[in-house]
């Protein structure tokens, strides 16, 4: 068993659709567990380094408009292969392909406006979460409370 962290977003699209609660539901339930959970509002600095492996990329610009266009929620979830587990969960990019039963083929119809980002690597989580978080922002191991 390779215990691992991961981090999600529900993004503005998801906040302002009142979809926060239905993700968070689908961890919990799943087994995964919550170590940190935040809501902020990006700025473009924390936006284009979190989204630094797509600089080149022609969708870029939109995607850091899109996710700095209002308040977003983040979290670490933690779990038994937790990374691959949740992309299952979340389904492909693109929502009109997502399958039904995932967050993404259940709420989304566009490819930018897909409620939801999980980290795909290790690398990338940790990229990601220092974007967000600080390490006092995560809580250990409360399950024996
Ligand atoms: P994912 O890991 O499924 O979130 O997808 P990617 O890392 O490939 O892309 C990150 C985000 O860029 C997507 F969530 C939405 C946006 N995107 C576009 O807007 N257009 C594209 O063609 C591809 C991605």
């Amino acid at each position: 068993m390779a215990v691992e962290r991961t981090l999600v977003l529900v993004k503005p699209d998801g906040v302002r659709r009142g979809l926060v609660g239905e993700v968070i539901s689908r961890f919990e339930k799943k087994g995964l567990k919550l170590r940190a959970l935040r809501m902020l509002w990006m700025t473009r600095e924390q936006a284009e380094e979190f989204y630094s492996v797509h600089r080149e990329k022609p969708f870029f610009r939109d995607l850091v408009e899109f996710i700095t266009s209002g308040p977003i929620v983040a979290m670490v979830l933690e779990g038994d292969s937790a990374i691959s587990v949740v992309r299952l969960m979340i389904g492909s990019t693109d929502g009109r392909k997502a399958a039904p039963g995932t967050i993404r083929g259940d709420f989304a119809l566009s490819i930018q406006d897909n409620v939801v980002h999980a980290s795909d690597s290790p690398e990338s989580f940790e990229r990601e979460f220092r974007v967000v978080f600080s390490e006092e922002d995560v809580v250990g191991d409360y399950e024996r409370c």
